[in-house]
């Protein structure tokens, strides 16, 4: 058990805590209806959750807010910058046509439903690519 602790504590400070199970986790979280895949209104629900003052748009504030502890504030900013520029321009929010742009983007075969795996690519490449953008290399 102690074990255990200690490499979770290890994994959070290296910024390895966001695993398969967790992304699994927040998988079923947004799938509201439980049916395996996220559909656009649960995307925009998901969205609408993150948007804690209700303007729409979704601040650095409030997405790291929303991500797993552990992560560290420079990978956090650097995915943030990633979906700020799904919509084709940076305004330093995470608005509704970012939101509706990133789920196309993860709807590889167009079928408007994320699926697990599908969710779990996407996740991963962002990771991969904050970490990169961040020169976080751990
Ligand atoms: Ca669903
Ligand atoms: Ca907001
Ligand atoms: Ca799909």
């Amino acid at each position: 058990m102690k074990i255990i602790i200690l490499l979770c504590l290890l994994t959070a400070v290296l910024g390895y805590s966001y695993n398969n199970t967790m992304i699994e986790e927040d998988f079923r979280a947004m799938d509201t209806n439980a049916d395996g895949s996220i559909t656009n209104d649960e995307r925009e629900n998901k969205f609408r959750r993150m948007d804690v003052n209700g303007d729409s748009k979704v601040s650095f504030v409030e997405f790291h807010k929303r991500l797993r502890p552990g992560i560290s504030l420079a990978v956090s900013y650097a995915a943030f910058n990633i979906y700020d520029q799904q919509s084709g321009h940076k305004d330093n929010f995470y608005d509704f046509w970012d939101s509706q742009a990133t789920f196309n983007l993860v709807d590889l075969d167009h079928d408007n439903k994320l699926t697990l795996e599908e969710y779990k690519r996407h996740v991963k490449q962002i990771i991969e690519r904050s970490r990169n953008d961040s020169g976080v290399t751990a």
